[in-house]
């Protein structure tokens, strides 16, 4: 490899973590323990967490020292006040409540929009997102592009919105039965995959001729808007918070996973500019998070966030993040492992449909390839398919993604790419034997997010 294609870290290790790291014999103990389930590994048995970039992120020194500044007044901390004028400098909306995580904010938008028999297209499903949407009667519409389902499609914007879908999707039932369209930056379980400005100003005069919402699930804003900036024309040239802001500017409002592109370990907001719903957003907020000037966080963690609000717009930062997930991508398709294509921002999903292509869908795949890389290389990744995706609440079957993933995430700032070449030796090997692997079945399935706690054994 041509290392000097890759963008060196940008910054200084200055405190250290050190994992278990087991032998094969051991992990192989670990796994059967956790009913070959990723999510129930201790983490000291990983030596390699790629489980998910969700909370994950090393913190700077300068937030750090910000946690030391925590007001924890029940009311009215200063932290509050900071956190609130870095996201209306950032972000640009109006108005905000902060939250424990993206899913509270998901709670909030979808208790204050939707009505039961509403459809609420989005591009892709997220699982939090999709479960809050239902939760409320919503039925969620994927009106992501076709491109997205197939894995070998490479093109630069493959999270974009199709506008024919949703068109169709008004003349079938209604606008009025749309009260929002959920527009991801980047799309999660399509790959980590951005969305181009342009489609997000289609789709914003879409709605504005059908007089529907729009609100970004704006968990990976920060990669998208590097993204456009490398792949977009006119864009070129601007700066990551400028891009940022101008993708926040077409949208009514958006909510926030902090714990993945504002650098932080804990937090979330939701964000909007209409004054109506900010009334609403209050008064829930204190029924499910917490004060409006907390929601569920303490002081010092909505210190913590604003200040990775304002490193995470840095180009050195962002740059290293996308390119190092874009190594570890290379390695991979260098040694013919099918991977999803292009890779996106946050991850590098395995596409086990083809990696196990002796198992069926209903063998679980994904599942069985995440707990087998673990015995392999002590390497923790998460599934992404059949499991994640859950049962038709209706007719009680499996939802049967197109994509069989297993994602390996990288958390922001912890690992080197000495890390990534372990990981990348360890699924190289294992494709080398895939002939070998065994798919599993279900010991136990839990009624809602069944990924969580399922346990399962070899067939
Ligand atoms: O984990 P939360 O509640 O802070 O955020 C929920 C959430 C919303 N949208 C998207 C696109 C996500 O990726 C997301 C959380 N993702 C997790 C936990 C992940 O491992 O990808």
């Amino acid at each position: 490899m041509d290392m000097s294609k890759y963008p060196a870290e940008p910054f200084r290790i200055k405190v250290v973590e050190v994992p278990n790291i087991l032998n094969r014999e051991e992990r192989e103990e670990a796994i059967k323990r956790a009913g070959y389930n990723t999510f129930l590994l201790d983490s000291q048995d990983c030596y390699i967490d790629l489980l998910t970039d969700s909370g994950t992120t090393a913190m700077s020194d300068k937030q750090w020292a910000g946690l030391m500044v925590g007001d924890e007044a029940y009311a009215g901390s200063k932290n509050w006040k900071r956190l609130e004028a870095t996201v209306k400098e950032y972000y640009g909306f109006k108005h905000l409540v902060p939250t424990h995580q993206g899913r509270g904010a998901e709670n909030l938008l979808s208790r204050i929009m939707i009505k039961e028999g509403d459809y609420v297209p989005g591009n892709m499903y997220f699982t939090t997102t999709r479960y809050h949407q239902e939760a409320q009667g919503a039925t969620f519409v994927d009106v992501i592009i076709d491109e997205a389902h197939d894995s070998t499609i490479d093109i630069p914007f493959k999270g974009n919105i199709d506008l024919k879908k949703l068109e169709d999707l008004v003349n079938k039932v209604g606008a009025d039965k749309i009260p929002y369209i959920c527009l991801a930056v980047t799309v999660n379980l399509a790959g980590g995959q951005p969305v181009s400005m342009e489609n997000i100003k289609a789709v914003r005069a879409f709605a504005d001729k059908h007089n529907i919402k729009v609100f970004s699930d704006a968990t990976r804003c920060v990669e998208n808007s590097y993204f456009i900036k490398k792949r977009e024309k006119g864009y070129e040239n601007m700066e990551i918070k400028d891009i940022l802001k101008e993708m926040m500017s077409y949208f009514d409002g958006c909510t926030m996973s902090g714990k993945k592109d504002c650098l932080v370990n804990i937090g979330g907001f939701l964000a909007m500019n209409d004054e109506n719903m900010y009334t609403q957003a209050r008064e829930l907020v204190v029924v499910f998070e917490g004060m409006p000037s907390y929601g569920g966080l303490a002081g010092r963690d909505m210190e913590a966030m604003a200040i990775g609000i304002t490193e995470s717009v840095d180009y050195n930062y962002i740059e290293h993040r996308i390119e190092q997930v874009a190594y570890l991508g290379d390695r991979l398709r260098e040694a013919g492992v099918p991977i999803v294509e292009p890779v996106g921002g946050h991850a590098v999903f395995l596409d086990a449909r083809r990696f196990l292509d002796h198992l069926t869908q209903d063998e679980f795949p994904a599942q069985s390839l995440a707990a087998h890389l673990y015995v392999e290389a002590g390497v923790r990744s998460m599934e992404r398919g059949i499991i994640s995706a859950g049962r038709d609440k209706i007719t009680g079957d499996h939802h049967r993604p197109k994509l069989e993933l297993v994602r390996l995430t990288i958390p922001r700032r912890v690992y080197t790419y000495r890390h990534l070449d372990i990981v990348a030796d360890g699924v190289i090997n294992l494709y080398k034997k895939r002939d070998s692997i065994r798919g599993l079945k279900f010991v136990y399935e839990p009624p809602m997010l069944r990924f969580f706690n399922a346990r399962f054994e070899l067939i």
